[in-house]
């Protein structure tokens, strides 16, 4: 479908592009060389939210993409805004998250000259290229159209990832006399060849210990996962990032334990492991040396050819989309034995969770994740922050549906757990959010407790308060280092919560953790929960 408007300048035919891609809320902070993107915007149907650091914005994009199953759409300003965006961007790279990137560049006859121009980035797109799909600069307004058409390719295939689109100045400010504005739908996902399915359906029906593996590309595929998981009598395990693919109170399930004995160990052994949309990256096993050595077979399902080898190589690798590829494995099987092995399933899952192996000093974070599993309600969504309180949830607290935990351990930054909550709630206004962050990590984005309060959001910030950087207080400890530069924390967190116009609340015991996540669900503005080390057992 095509057809033609008449926008005044580039810059708000762009915006008309986003609405064509049907693009409902971006996420930036304006600028002097971003106004015409503003003029458009107050004439559009779009909605401006605007976080209080770039780093935020992109986050945020993030937790909305995460949660909603759209694209994430970030407005920035040449230069800083781009800077400061850049390591939110690069979480998003390591996770696959379709975030659209739009800046304003250094105008054209400046550009890459080094004349000191306001905001200039030495070659803003280079820097950008290594942590996106890709990076485009729009030369003239006539490039808009294919260079939005392309970004939509990426974010809308098969394996998305962050594209950013850059606009000299003098660009987005030129008028512009008619924009095509077109609406190409998005290329179809590869589909699994017959032969493929077959030869994985021999595997699957001949193995006596098989296991199924689903990362962040099978996070919509947990219906037919459990299928498979039922005639073949599969446990399911998933990464950090498949979190909640299949229900974990789900009996098969054994949630994001693939890093615990005696999960690891059942992988190495099974006869057959069935793993896909998971990379087998390095941190997806984090707490092992190395990889699962797989004695067994091996069958990856990928839509990226280029993971089916990717970490450990495939005894059969089928190109395709994670829930197409696994449905029509179902049905076959299905088709084939007509057995239920359910309750083997069960069983199994049941005996390797009985016998998990934790981390020294996990077991002491039971409780006050326990008070929290207490409060949270079947649909709620948590945003995951890098401290130790997290750690321990991402493979003990059971989640109940897929895209509710958002958690970019991968990067593993600090500080996106609070603007991906903020995300995650103006993507889903009707679901409780809670996020769980150090008081480490809220301090590197502290700022968005503004922007939550500032919209309303019910986010719930459960802040670990264990006076500092604890987890490398322990690392430290371990290495034999003297404690360094690790008190890093905040002297009054009630009166930062209060500041930013949230309401505060201190703990003393692990019963009020759940009422106070209660409450904070229900409260019309954040509430940041402080939780105080102590209440670790
Ligand atoms: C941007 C960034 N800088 C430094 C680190 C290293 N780091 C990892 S965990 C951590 C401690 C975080 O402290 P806090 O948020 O309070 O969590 P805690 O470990 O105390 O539970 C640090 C500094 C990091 N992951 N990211
Ligand atoms: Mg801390």
């Amino acid at each position: 479908m095509t057809s033609t408007t008449s926008p005044a300048t580039c810059g708000e035919a762009l915006i008309g592009l986003l609405e064509d891609r049907g693009v409902e809320v971006v996420f930036g902070i304006p600028g002097v060389h971003t106004l015409e993107l503003y003029r458009g915007l107050a004439g559009s149907s779009i909605r401006h939210i605007t976080p209080r650091h770039e780093q935020g914005a992109v986050f945020a994009a993030d937790g909305y993409a995460r949660v909603s199953r759209r694209c994430g759409v970030c407005l920035l300003i040449t230069g800083p805004g781009v800077t400061n965006a850049a390591t939110a961007v690069a979480s998003a790279y390591h996770d696959s998250q379709p975030l659209l990137i739009i800046s304003s560049a250094t105008a054209s006859r400046d550009a890459r000259r080094g004349r000191g121009a306001l905001h200039d980035l030495p070659d803003q797109q280079a820097f950008m290229s290594t942590i996106t799909a890709f990076s485009e600069t729009v030369e003239a307004p006539e490039q808009l159209p294919g260079a939005i058409a392309r970004a939509f390719a990426v974010l809308e295939g098969p394996r998305p990832r962050p594209v950013h689109v850059g606009i000299p100045t003098d660009v987005l400010d030129r008028p512009v006399t008619a924009t095509a504005r077109s609406s190409t739908p998005a290329a179809a996902p590869p589909m699994p060849a017959a032969a493929d399915l077959e030869r994985a359906v021999q595997l699957l029906v001949a193995a006596e210990q098989p296991m199924i593996l689903l990362g962040g590309g099978a996070i919509d595929a947990g219906v037919a996962a459990a299928r498979i998981s039922a005639v073949t009598g599969a446990p399911i395990v998933t990464t950090v990032n498949g979190k909640g693919a299949v229900s974990e109170s789900h009996p098969a399930a054994l949630g994001a334990t693939l890093t615990l004995q005696p999960v690891f160990g059942a992988l190495e052994h099974a006869d057959v492991v069935l793993a896909v949309g998971t990379e087998l990256s390095k941190v997806d096993f984090y707490y092992q040396p190395e990889l699962p050595s797989f004695s067994g077979s091996l069958i990856r399902v990928d839509v990226d050819p280029a993971q089916i080898h990717g970490g450990r190589s495939a005894t059969l690798g089928i190109l395709g989309e994670a829930g197409a590829t696994l449905s029509a494995l179902a049905h076959r099987l299905e088709a084939l034995t007509g057995e239920d092995r359910s309750a083997r399933a069960a069983a199994r899952a049941r005996d390797l969770r009985s016998r998990l192996e934790w981390w020294p000093g996990a077991e002491s974070f039971f409780g006050v994740l326990d008070a929290i599993e207490s409060a949270l309600p079947h649909d709620a969504i948590i945003a995951a922050d890098s401290t130790q309180l997290a750690y321990v949830a991402s493979s003990y607290l059971p989640l109940r549906r897929p895209r509710s935990y958002l958690c970019p351990a991968g990067y593993g930054t600090l500080g996106p757990a609070l603007p991906m909550a903020i995300g995650a709630q103006i993507a889903a206004p009707e679901r409780p959010v809670a996020c769980l962050v150090g008081d480490g990590g809220l301090l590197f984005t502290v700022a968005e407790l503004a922007t939550a309060a500032a919209l309303g959001l019910p986010v719930a910030i459960v802040l670990w308060h264990n006076r500092g950087y604890g987890e490398i207080r322990d690392a430290m400890d371990r290495a034999g280092v003297p404690h360094l530069g690790t008190d890093a924390s905040a002297h009054d967190f009630q009166a930062i919560a209060r500041g930013f116009g949230c309401d505060g609340v201190r703990v003393s015991t692990i019963e009020q953790v759940a009422a106070a996540l209660g409450d904070a669900f229900g409260a019309g503005r954040p509430t940041l929960i402080e939780v105080p080390a102590e209440l670790a057992g």
